[in-house]
């Protein structure tokens, strides 16, 4: 048994004669698997000490993705958490730092806090709409007043926004929004952030190029290893100064790393082949809203879903919860994240069909109708 089949073994998806079962991960687009092309680049990836600044695979992923998002240079990082962190930190340095961001953002929310635990940087919150923004005026009146001799408050010195925002259904915020939080940092003195985890599904949904929507940004964490499939790794992406800190910073936490061409030629592919192939993920998952929207006890906020994440909320009488549907579901091979007792979340990404998405909805329908019965009989 390979290491692959381990995993799905232990994930309880084989059958007891030992085939597979039809597995449809839903879990998040993070779950793919390298394409064969990627698999090609990296065997044969050129490659040196990145940390000696000799990488040649990762010279030219950086020097690719600086110039697709219109930036002076960029940086390859391990992944979404630490390129969030680097940014922060290298916007932050200065010891009494505030960072304006989203209540519901991924920074807030997942990253074990890393920008007050590790960077010492005070989150200052304002709440994310529903869209994913956050209201202009709330961000101006929670930006500190600084200067003369005030001894009351620690300095507000960025604000962060995520695009698309994951926590809202993947909604995308468009330039003009960018634009308007980025003339308010400037007009402050600060700098913006821009956490583009899943930047070109925005692009690609807005029909807006990833560099006009991120021109008003300071800086860019991009990752390659949601939506664009690579199996590790974010570009961040700034002016030459930003990017000379954030490599020392990125060593400082360990995240320098030797012969990292094989991981960048992995992503060069998803930069260069996957990017235009993201419209089928978000037509898979208006496909998967629509649908399951149309299923007793299921509702979807239709208008939310924009790009390739879906939330559904569970009625309030419903006989069951999401853990307990979710724990059903994987006896048929659908995986999909419970996001808290009444709600669950589903992620397409390139290795889910239109017809894995059809035979989703069938399993969900069944299931539903199971384990509804099963409660009026018990
Ligand atoms: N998001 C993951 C989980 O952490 C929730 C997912 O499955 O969606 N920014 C955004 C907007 C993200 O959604 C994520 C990952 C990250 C940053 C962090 O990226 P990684 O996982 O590479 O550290």
């Amino acid at each position: 048994m390979n290491s692959g089949q381990l995993s799905e073994k232990m994930m309880g998806l084989v059958l007891a004669n030992g085939e597979m079962k039809r597995v449809v991960d839903v879990r998040s687009d993070t779950v793919t698997k390298p394409t064969d092309a990627m698999r090609v680049a990296m065997a044969q990836a050129q490659v040196d000490d990145d940390v000696l600044c000799s990488d040649p695979t990762a010279a030219t992923l950086q020097q690719q993705m600086a110039k697709i998002m219109g930036k002076e240079a960029a940086l390859f990082v391990p992944s979404g958490t630490m390129g969030n962190l680097i940014s922060v930190l290298v916007h932050c340095e200065v010891r009494g730092s505030e960072v304006i961001v989203g209540s519901n953002s991924h920074i807030h929310v997942y990253e074990n806090g890393g920008i007050s635990t590790i960077g010492h940087v005070y989150p200052h919150l304002v709440e994310n709409e529903t869209d994913g923004t956050m209201d202009i005026k709330k961000v101006e009146a929670a930006i500190r007043p600084s200067g003369g001799d005030d001894m009351y408050y620690a300095t507000t010195r960025l604000i962060c926004i995520e695009n698309t925002h994951a926590n809202s259904g993947g909604r995308c915020i468009t330039a003009e929004y960018t634009d308007k939080i980025g003339e308010l940092a400037k007009h402050h003195g600060l700098k913006l952030h821009v956490d583009g985890a899943r930047i070109f599904n925005a692009s690609t949904a807005l029909g807006v190029p990833v560099d006009r929507l991120v021109q008003a940004a300071d800086s860019v964490s991009v990752c390659l290893s949601k939506g664009l499939g690579a199996p590790v790794g974010t570009v961040i992406v700034g002016s030459h100064e930003f990017i000379a800190k954030a490599k020392k910073l990125r060593k400082t936490l360990g995240g320098g790393m030797r012969q990292v061409g094989v991981l960048c030629a992995a992503g060069l592919i998803a930069l260069n082949d996957m990017v235009g192939r993201l419209r089928e993920d978000h037509k898979n998952c208006r496909i998967l809203a629509e649908s399951l929207n149309a299923i007793d006890g299921f509702h979807v906020r239709l208008d939310a879903v924009e790009t390739n994440i879906v939330f559904v909320d569970l009625s309030v009488d419903s006989a069951f919860g999401a853990e307990e549907l979710c724990e059903a579901m994987k006896e048929k091979g659908i995986l999909f994240m419970p996001v808290g007792h009444m709600r669950f979340r589903l992620v397409t990404h390139h290795q889910i069909s239109e017809d894995d998405v059809r035979y989703a909805i069938a399993c969900f329908r069944d299931i539903s109708v199971r384990l509804q019965t099963r409660r009026k009989i018990t």
